[in-house]
Formats: C-alpha cells, sequence, structure tokens
C-alpha cells in the first residue's frame, strides 16, 4: 500500500536546500516570487525576480557573448555541451529530487526527465560535428552551389512546469553546438530546477572556457517573458506552453519579423483496434492517461475504441484504475503524484462536470485525496469517463488525468474522429493488422506530429523530432533535423570559371 502520509513543506525545503547546495548554486533569498511545492502546496522559498532593467542587461549580454560564440567551432561548442551532459549525470539524483518536489513528478519520472537530459546532450555533441549543408549542382559551368548553415542568434526559450528541465536542454543542448546563446524564462513554478540548470551550465562554461553569457536565467512572471518576445535581438522565441500563450507569442515575435518555435497544446488520442493486443493496451494507456498525472504535452487524452472491444476494455482500464496508488511522490509505490495547483484541480473538476452536462458517465475515479493531509495540494483520482460524442469539452485540452472513452464501428470514422480536434500533437493505434497500422501513418491518417503503433502517446525518445500541428503550434525540438530551426542557412554562388555567366541565359551588357 502506498503510504497515506505525506513529507513536511520543512523536510522539503531542507531536501530542495540540500540539492541546490550539492549543484553549487544559491539557495534563494527575496520576496518577489515563491518556490513552491505541489507535494504539500506550501511555499518553500521567497525569490527575487527580474526587473525589466536586468532582463535588458541579459538579453544584451547574450547578444555579445554571441559574438565570440559564433565564431568558436562548432566541434569546441560541443566539448560545453559534453561537460553539461557529465554534470548532469554526475547531479541525476539531485536535479530529479528538485522536479519531484517543485513538478511533483514520481520518482523514476523525474529519474527519466534528467535522462531525457544527458541522452539530448549526447545527441548534440554528435551534432556539433554534423551541421550539415548541401552542395547544389549549378546550372552554369564553373560555379558551385552551396548552401552554408550560421548560426542564428540569441534564443529565448520559455519553458512551462510540466518538463521542467528537459524541454530547457533540448533548446538549449542543440542552441548552444549551433552557435547560439540562450537566455531563458522558466515558468514561475520551477525556478529551483532552473537555477540548478543554469548553475551546472554556467560551471560547465567555465571549465571549458565559453563566455558566461552564453546562457542566462531570467525568473519573473510573463512581462519577462513578454520582453523577450518583443525584442529583436532575440531571433528566436521557443516557446512551450497553453495554446492560449501561443496565440499571443505567434503574432508578437511574427510583427517583428523573428522566429518562433511553438509546442503548445495536444488533445491526444489512441485508437483501439479489435485484434489489439489487450495486455499491451492497457499497460500503455494507463501509463499515458494517468502517468505525470496527466500533465504531459502528450498524456493520453481521448481513447477511440472499436465497439466489439469497448467493454471488455473499459472493464480492465476501470480495474487498472481503481488501483492506481496516488500520493507522495518520493514514495517508490506511487504511480500518480499531485496536480501541480488547486487552480488545475478546480479546471479538471470544472471539465468533468462539463463533460457529464455533455452526456458524459464517470467509469472511474474523480475523487480527491489527502484533502486533510494537504489542503492546499491537489491529490486527485485520474478519471475514466465515457462519452458518446466528441463534445466542445473533449475536443478542448484539459491538462490533468481525464480520459474519455469514445466508441467506432468502422475504421475511418475512427481516423475521422481521431482528428476531428483542434490540436495534432502526439497519437497512437493499437492493433495487429498491418492495413490499419499503415494506414494510421499514412498521410490519410493521424494528422499529428507523433503517431505510434502499439505504444502510447506519451514517453517521446529524444532522437525523433518532438512537435504538433494545427493548434499546437507547428514547431519541431529536439532531435532529427530539429536543429536546422536554430541556425539561419545561406545559399552560396562561386563562379570560378573566370567569365560572367548569369543564370536563366539572361544576356546583359
Ligand atoms: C512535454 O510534455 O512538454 O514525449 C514534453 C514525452 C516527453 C516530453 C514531453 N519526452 O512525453
Amino acid at each position: 500500500m502506498v503510504s497515506t502520509t505525506l513529507p513536511t513543506t520543512e523536510d522539503l525545503r531542507t531536501r530542495a536546500r540540500t540539492s541546490l547546495e550539492r549543484v553549487g548554486a544559491t539557495v534563494p533569498d527575496g520576496a518577489d516570487l515563491h518556490a513552491r511545492t505541489p507535494i504539500t502546496g506550501e511555499n518553500l522559498f521567497g525569490l527575487t525576480a527580474a526587473t525589466a532593467a536586468d532582463t535588458e542587461e541579459a538579453i544584451a549580454a547574450t547578444r555579445e557573448a554571441f559574438l565570440t560564440w559564433r565564431t568558436t567551432p562548432a566541434p569546441r561548442r560541443g566539448e560545453l555541451v559534453r561537460r553539461l551532459g557529465e554534470l548532469l549525470r554526475d547531479h541525476k539524483s539531485d536535479l530529479a529530487d528538485l522536479i519531484t518536489i517543485e513538478a511533483g513528478k514520481i520518482r523514476s519520472e523525474a529519474l527519466g526527465e534528467v535522462q531525457e537530459m544527458i541522452d539530448i546532450c549526447d545527441f548534440a555533441v554528435g551534432l556539433s560535428r554534423q551541421l550539415y549543408g548541401r552542395t547544389i549542382a549549378s546550372e552554369r559551368p564553373g560555379h558551385r552551389l552551396a548552401e552554408t548553415w550560421h548560426p542564428l542568434g540569441v534564443v529565448g526559450v520559455i519553458s512551462a512546469f510540466n518538463f521542467p528541465a528537459a524541454v530547457w536542454s533540448w533548446n538549449t543542448a542543440v542552441a548552444l553546438v549551433c552557435g547560439d546563446t540562450v537566455i531563458w524564462k522558466p515558468s514561475e513554478l520551477t525556478p529551483l530546477i532552473s537555477l540548478a540548470c543554469d548553475r551546472l551550465l554556467a560551471q560547465a562554461a567555465g571549465e571549458v572556457g565559453a563566455p558566461r553569457d552564453v546562457h542566462r536565467l531570467v525568473l519573473g512572471d510573463r512581462t519577462v517573458g513578454e520582453k523577450l518576445v518583443d525584442d529583436p535581438r532575440v531571433a528566436l522565441i521557443s516557446a512551450t506552453g497553453s495554446t492560449r500563450m501561443g496565440r499571443d507569442v505567434g503574432p508578437r515575435v511574427a510583427a517583428r519579423f523573428g522566429r518562433s518555435l511553438l509546442e503548445l497544446g495536444g488533445n491526444n488520442a489512441a485508437v483501439v483496434a479489435p485484434s489489439a493486443d489487450l495486455d499491451l493496451a492497457v499497460q500503455g494507456i494507463v501509463f499515458a492517461a494517468a502517468g505525470t498525472a496527466g500533465q504531459r504535452c502528450t498524456s493520453l487524452r481521448r481513447l477511440i475504441v472499436h465497439r466489439d472491444i469497448a467493454d471488455t476494455l473499459v472493464a480492465r482500464l476501470t480495474a487498472a484504475y481503481a488501483k492506481l496508488p496516488i500520493g507522495d511522490p518520493f514514495d517508490r509505490k506511487t504511480l500518480v503524484g499531485p496536480l501541480i495547483s488547486s487552480t488545475a484541480l478546480d479546471g479538471m473538476q470544472d471539465a468533468v462536470a462539463r463533460a457529464q452536462a455533455q452526456g458524459g458517465k464517470i467509469l472511474a475515479g474523480g475523487s480527491r485525496r489527502l484533502a486533510d493531509a494537504a489542503p492546499q495540494a491537489a491529490y486527485v483520482e485520474p478519471v475514466l469517463l465515457r462519452v458518446d460524442e466528441q463534445t466542445d469539452v473533449v475536443r478542448e485540452e484539459t491538462f490533468a488525468p481525464i480520459l474519455y472513452v469514445l466508441t467506432y464501428d468502422a475504421f475511418e470514422e475512427a481516423i475521422a474522429l481521431h482528428n476531428d480536434v483542434p490540436q495534432g500533437l502526439s497519437s497512437s493505434i493499437f492493433t495487429r493488422d498491418q492495413h490499419e497500422a499503415e494506414l494510421f501513418l499514412s498521410s490519410e491518417g493521424s494528422d499529428c506530429g507523433i503517431a505510434n503503433v502499439n505504444i502510447g502517446t506519451s514517453g517521446a525518445e529524444i532522437g525523433g523530432a518532438f512537435g504538433g500541428e494545427k493548434e499546437t503550434g507547428g514547431g519541431r525540438e529536439s532531435g532529427s533535423d530539429a536543429w536546422r530551426a536554430y541556425m539561419r542557412p545561406a545559399t552560396n554562388t562561386i563562379n570560378y570559371s573566370g567569365k560572367l555567366a548569369l543564370a536563366q541565359n539572361v544576356s546583359f551588357l
């Protein structure tokens, strides 16, 4: 049985202080912001926020550092990221502690997040020797056409609470090898892990002789983010968060002809076909829907099940949901930790009530837990809810563990339901029918940036590009050739013929 007690706020404060000290970060002391833990819902430390002048200075400093960093050979830039990866390995446990304390992730998921950071560092070190441009066949004799990739400038990273460190590392490790410098505005909900990451990168920079200002952290509310968004010296804004935030950020960056890379809401679904291996499907579904307390961009929010197997699958999921250990994320037996805040719990309860008003029926979950032990925390049973159709609330992203179950008869109907939401991040199908699997992955199938077979929607590896379509924002981060978003290509024409030949056979003079 998972324990029904929780650590005290004082225990967590001590643990956070120890982790911060071990990574060499200064324990914050201020009054503008609060570091808080969702484990008890109480404040840990006060912090000082960046003023407008501090943000201005940080932008100027990262811009200045860029002028040097862009001239450092890319494989040398890789040495900084390699050292960062080593420090992340050394401090894996400390960083995971801070993630659990601030984001409420269970231990194995918090360690997994740090592993994701280590993996992207390895990837970026390799990339530092592979920033390839193409050579293009010229239409003119004695000419060579080539494409060269240059560093872009200062990258502004705006990150969310739910992957408070990994998403920063995807952007920062890749941006640094690409020759960019980084200014980071983390979520106000997770300042401590940001201080720890910033400190480790500063240590790595000091050790390899990189400019200190290749990276700056600015803590604060949205006014800090807005300054980055509106400043033409910030070449790229990479922002993770809600679609509402993206609707503000995208046009503002575009208005100054800056670049943006948006990773916004998801409303991820899995199709479960009659031939599916149900043992595998149940495990995959429960992890994707209830894991991380439903607070991943990639969390599974809709299940589209063939009518013939719906009752069997629902019975198995209901049984699995009834046994989910909910509670202290430091307890090794816990699988579901707290929601980030009581506001998130209110949003979840509101969505469940709306779904019921729109004809939905709760199959499992929904009760609040541990309210006596921690009245300010938000522990809740993940909810399984049957709906007859994809009503308004089902088509929205609620950042909480609610899984809506829909049924289908014909495969085309499953695909149509799947794609009939405004978001397009992640998707999956459970089937043993190759025709269905291939159709789902084809241009007529899932319209998401991530499409999986016989595995849930969450938990992507860093080697692939991460991101999605429609209201998810269209950005791609992390692996594959996502690095191109962090560089600018120049097309070069080199004439070694000794004669001037114009393209398209144009004659002049
Ligand atoms: C996010 O929730 O913003 O695929 C990122 C996953 C993780 C990353 C999620 N690798 O679930």
